[in-house]
């Protein structure tokens, strides 16, 4: 597998396959055996590629479906391709993919938030037209990430007199299907692999070093670095290597500048790779209880996001993701965190190049089971997370810092959110998951994001930066804005005695129905949420330890059907159609005129 984001340059050719494909619902994931993969689908509707598939139907069944659906369509491998590593890569496709081409099984995937690809070299037919066929299914199980739990329900209607029900602990709805960009590429045969950048200052210098895995016998390796506006500022040979800028311009929050290292190699027997990757020269640490990015103490303001958005669901949407990065500079947000799963290289790329600072968080949601009917029960034991939970958990820690570790955007990994933390085989397993993502990557500070109150949890002392997620006069005393203030400034003075670590408060915030007033403010009403964001942050402001603050949500978002939901999670400060509510007027306010 190759972590590198396709691109086109003179030894390498990208084709974006997305576009109205082929679907078909597998009814009872049938589909193998009755050779769907073998042939053109026969019945199939149309489905836009990349979408979730959820909300494109009309039909309840195409929305709510558990188990495989089926996708395809047909490419053309161009004459000149010849004699070159082939490969279809797909950006993500939720949650387990199984992938054909002509027939022949080229891949299987696990996980429906990271990068895959299929080697084609020897499936596909050159010059001519190539049939590409993907099985999706989307249940969630104890090994999956995030978890669920797949239960059947007695239905006479159903030839088997059952239908299966996916229920899952968390609330944003299970989209599925082909979320991200699909690519056919073509590489020499031998390539350039991967490329991993870290970056140091000393004084005025800035220092990139960088590290190639190549595949091949390599003669010669370059590695030139341009800056902005493409006059070479320092040059490297070998396959790894340090280069020094004299005078570097830092990539810092709100003002990002990039260069560009381009990785040159040439090998025995094959034509030359070449390999072009933006840079962004900076610094992260943690020092006397500030987050320090290059030396200086950084304050997160902003919000936990989704991908989600009116019809495509979680499907990558241009439009949607640059509107919002438009939104979070009108309001003065500095960052956001990837809740609850790793977003879209896209969204990533767009971070490095708007100088919007990323949190960026593991599938792990919903290991819990709150106050629900299971309350009380096990999630860390044998039938529910268990070690074939963790052994996924650090596969995906791997894959996710594989593919984000060169983003100058990100700063810290977030390995959770809201697990069950009190219970003591809890301990372990976060030790592992812990120890893993500092292995991978021992220049970035981890957190995880805890709902627990600090007495009673039993990890986060594993974390460099505890995340908090906290509900005052929503949750917690419903309705009383009066109570928020002594609430919220005891609980965190609480939790930062007892771990002495930064805290970042990663969630607060109230449901709102934009259009919905009401004076003296109740809840769900717009002067509501206003007044709480209001009131919270206004604790911010006089405590020392604490390293920033993130409403909970950017925008609403759709969740699954249940009695504390109107159409979705109405916490966003914009509405899902990107407008702000009343209380985007009070942050920005707020953050544009920040004293922290
Ligand atoms: C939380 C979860 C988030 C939910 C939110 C809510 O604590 O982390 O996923 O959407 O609460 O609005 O209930």
């Amino acid at each position: 597998m190759s972590s590198l984001y396709p691109i086109d340059s003179e030894s390498r050719e990208a084709k974006d396959l997305s576009g109205v494909w082929d679907f078909i619902i597998d009814p009872d994931d049938r589909g193998i055996d009755r050779g769907w993969h073998l042939s053109p689908l026969k019945g199939a509707t149309a489905m836009p590629v990349p979408a979730s598939y959820n909300d494109i139907s009309t039909d309840p069944a195409v929305r709510d479906h558990v188990g495989d659906v089926w996708y395809q369509r047909e490419f053309f491998v161009p004459a000149s391709w010849g004699d070159s590593r082939l490969a279809v890569r797909f950006g993500s496709v939720t949650h387990h993919a199984e992938v054909w081409l002509n027939g022949r099984r080229v891949a299987e995937h696990r996980g429906g938030f990271l990068p895959f690809e299929a080697d084609i070299s020897d499936v596909a037919i050159i010059g001519a037209s190539n049939r590409l066929t993907v099985r999706v299914n989307n249940i969630l199980d104890w090994t999956t990430l995030p978890p669920g739990e797949l239960t059947y329900k007695n239905d006479p209607a159903n030839p088997s007199g059952k239908t299966r029900r996916q229920t899952y602990h968390f609330d944003f709805f299970n989209f599925a299907g082909i979320h991200r960009p699909v690519y056919l590429t073509r590489t020499p045969k031998y390539f350039i692999r991967d490329i991993s950048v870290t970056t140091e200052i000393n004084g005025r210098d800035g220092i990139v070093r960088y590290e190639t895995d190549l595949h091949g016998n390599p003669d010669r390796i370059t590695a030139v670095l341009h800056d902005a506006e493409g006059q070479v500022v320092a040059e490297a040979t070998g396959p790894s290597g340090g280069l020094v800028v004299h005078g570097a311009k830092l990539w810092k929050p709100g003002n990002a500048y990039l260069y560009r290292l381009e990785v040159s190699a040439s090998f025995t027997g094959g034509q030359p790779d070449v390999y072009r990757l933006p840079v962004g020269i900076r610094t992260v640490r943690i020092e006397g209880g500030k987050f320090l990015i290059n030396d200086k103490p950084f304050y997160f303001r902003g919000f936990g996001k989704h991908e989600d958005a009116d019809l495509r669901g979680r499907g990558l949407d241009h439009a949607t993701n640059v509107r919002d990065f438009n939104l979070m500079k009108w309001i003065g947000a500095n960052s956001f965190r990837t809740s609850h799963y790793p977003y879209s290289e896209e969204i990533m790329q767009m971070a490095d190049r708007e100088g919007i600072v990323v949190i960026d968080e593991a599938p792990a949601v919903g290991m819990n089971f709150f106050g629900g009917d299971q309350a009380g029960e096990k999630i860390f034991c044998e039938q529910r997370v268990n070690d074939k939970t963790l052994a996924h958990h650090l596969q995906v820690m791997r894959d996710l810092i594989e593919r984000d570790r060169n983003h100058p955007s990100v700063v810290m990994w977030s390995v959770a959110n809201e697990a069950s933390t009190g219970e003591d085989a809890a301990v372990p397993y976060f030790t592992a998951v812990a120890e893993e993502t500092r292995k991978c990557d021992p220049t970035r500070p981890i957190s995880i994001v805890t709902f627990r109150p600090a007495r009673s949890a039993k990890v986060e002392h594993l974390f460099d930066v505890i995340g908090v997620n906290r509900y005052k006069g929503w949750y917690e005393n419903p309705g009383d804005l009066g109570s928020i203030q002594r609430d919220i400034e005891h609980d965190l003075r609480e939790l930062h005695e007892v771990f002495g670590k930064p805290i970042l408060v990663t969630e607060f915030g109230a449901d709102t129905i934009a259009g919905f007033h009401q004076q003296p403010p109740a809840m769900f009403s717009e002067e509501y949420q206003s007044e709480l964001i209001s009131l919270t942050a206004s604790v911010f402001d006089r405590l020392d330890f604490l390293i920033g603050e993130h409403v909970w949500n950017f925008a609403d978002f759709a969740t699954k059907q249940g009695p504390n939901r109107v159409l979705g999670n109405r916490k966003g400060v914009f509405t899902r159609q990107r407008q702000p509510k009343m209380a985007a007027h009070t942050l920005r306010l707020r953050w544009n005129n920040a004293r922290k």
